[in-house]
């Protein structure tokens, strides 16, 4: 089939107001951190599995690529397509049906296209929790959730979103439907298929719904916003936390004093809850279905522990669900910070927890050498993940730095967590951006499994055609 033909028969199953006019196209072609701006020869938005289906087995006949977007929030520019003649950017906007609250099964099965609030939302209503969290959750949308497996702050508890998906409905690349939509937690018939999908980040299939895990929602949460002489106080601090209270803790966030003070400056409201500044901060929240009195006592007594055993050396619990919420401010809107200030150059590795203070060490020594920077480093530490950013030097321009530096930045970062046994893309994937990076730091081993099964699944590579697998390997024969 022809080219011109495929995008006319596309056109025709979404109907006019499926197809995204020229004047409104802008907004899905440029990727979130603005790194790219992509082109299309066609963007649609289906409303349903089935006309999805038909979709892609026209796409593969005609091998036009098709690149699958959400809420387009993505950090790897994965969701941007880059192809004005053979791309086609497909929406799951209009994917949006939650099917399914099953409230005794704890299960919830969503559209691709649903928002990740109005997930939690739903599951709020049944009195449930669904505990994938993170500071986007008002755009990002459960497709783009699964096919990213996005972490954010409340892994450490619940895992992420690979831990939290019972079952897929995928449509493959030639149009077939696979549905595993059964939601059951028990089932070792062979491979375990959804999981191939998941981190995929759309290079495999296209994520049409999914069957999510619910939880008790917790009766009562208490949070901390606590100054720590070190990394290394931090870790031990989160240790002694996790076992006093029994694994109650939810979130255990890292915040360094130069993103707070970027917080500060660039943030309405935003007030520091400490009276003297310290270099090192540890957001901590317990979660329980004990009643408040009890929860707030367990977290009491690790506080006054840690502090006798110099871990903590300032601190503030939060009294009340404001300043719950400010204090969750201070860590969530250090990105929208980073970006007022200017930009940065993002880095989102992990190690292990015990290699955290090393690792920090090490990037410190190793970037000092490199090229004058400022730091704002903060994330999950209670995943090992942290968002180790650097900014030029006050003052300076920011697309000046990063051509002049930006390259050989990542390379020490990148460079000191992979010799720790860390990885270089913790929780934003990899998509366009970091393509080279998984040529350079993933096995030859690895990088054939996952090229074959590319190929297994999708021969004519029509499926987000150059994200995630390099294109070199995809093309050569011996790969
Ligand atoms: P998109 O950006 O639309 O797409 C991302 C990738 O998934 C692309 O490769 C796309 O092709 C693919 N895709 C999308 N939908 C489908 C589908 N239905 N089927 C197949 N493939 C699909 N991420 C975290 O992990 N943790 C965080 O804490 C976190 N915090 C963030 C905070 C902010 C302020 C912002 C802006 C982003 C943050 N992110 C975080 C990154 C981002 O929100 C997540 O990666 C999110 O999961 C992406 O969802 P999306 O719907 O926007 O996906
Ligand atoms: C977060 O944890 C996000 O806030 C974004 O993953 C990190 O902007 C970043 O570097
Ligand atoms: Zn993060």
């Amino acid at each position: 089939m022809d080219r011109r033909t495929a995008l006319r028969q596309i056109a025709e199953i979404v109907g006019p107001d499926g197809v995204v006019p020229p004047a409104e196209a802008e907004r899905y072609l440029v990727d979130e951190r603005r790194l790219y701006h992509g082109a299309a020869a066609l963007i649609v938005r289906p409303r349903t599995v089935d006309e999805c289906s038909r979709i892609l087995a026209i796409c593969n006949r005609a091998r036009l690529g098709v690149v699958p977007q959400g809420g387009n929030t993505g950090y790897c520019g994965g969701a941007t397509p880059f192809d004005g003649e053979n791309q086609v950017l497909l929406l799951t906007t209009r994917l949006d049906r939650i099917r399914e609250v099953d409230p005794t099964g704890f299960t919830l099965t969503a559209e691709a296209g649903v928002v990740l609030a109005d997930a939690q939302a739903a599951a709020a209503e049944h009195g449930l929790l669904f505990p994938l969290s993170m500071g986007s959750e008002g755009s990002c949308r459960i497709g783009g959730n699964v096919a990213t497996n996005a972490g954010g702050l409340a892994v450490l508890r619940y895992g992420t979103m690979r831990d939290l998906v019972l079952g897929l409905e995928i449509v493959l690349p030639n149009g077939d439907v696979l549905s595993e939509l059964e939601g059951l937690r028990k089932d070792n018939t062979g491979y375990q298929l959804n999981s191939i999908f998941v981190g995929a980040e759309g290079t495999l299939g296209l994520v049409t719904a999914a069957v999510l895990k619910l939880f008790p929602r917790p009766r009562s949460s208490e949070t901390a916003w606590l100054a720590v002489p070190s990394p290394d106080a931090a870790t031990a601090l989160l240790g002694r936390a996790r076992g006093e209270s029994g694994d109650e803790v939810v979130s255990a966030e890292y915040v360094s004093r130069a993103s707070l003070e970027l917080v500060l400056r660039h943030i309405d409201g935003a007030r520091d809850p400490l009276d003297r500044a310290h270099e090192h901060y540890l957001l901590l929240e317990l979660a329980s279905s004990d009643d408040a009195a009890a929860l707030r006592e367990k977290l009491e007594r690790i506080v006054v522990q840690a502090a006798d055993a110099g871990e903590i050396v300032d601190g503030v619990l939060a009294e009340s669900g404001p300043q719950r919420d400010a204090l969750w401010r201070l860590r969530e809107t250090v990105p929208e910070a980073e970006r007022r200030e200017g930009g940065a150059v993002k880095h989102d590795v992990s190690v292990r927890i015990s290699d955290l203070p090393r690792f920090l060490d090490l990037a410190g020594a190793e970037l000092g050498r490199a090229a004058p920077h400022r730091r704002s480093i903060y994330g999950h530490i209670g995943d090992g993940n942290l968002h180790y950013n650097l900014l030029p030097p006050a003052g300076t321009d920011f697309a000046a730095f990063v051509e002049r530096h930006g390259a050989a930045l990542t390379r020490t970062v990148h460079d000191t967590a992979v010799r720790l046994g860390g990885s270089f893309s913790a929780e934003h994937g990899v998509g366009v951006l970091k393509v080279g990076e998984l040529a350079r730091y993933r096995s030859p081993e690895a990088v054939a499994v996952m090229t074959a099964l590319k190929r297994a699944l999708d021969p004519n590579g029509i499926m987000n055609p150059g994200k995630v697998i390099p294109p070199a390997a995809f093309a050569s024969r011996s790969a």
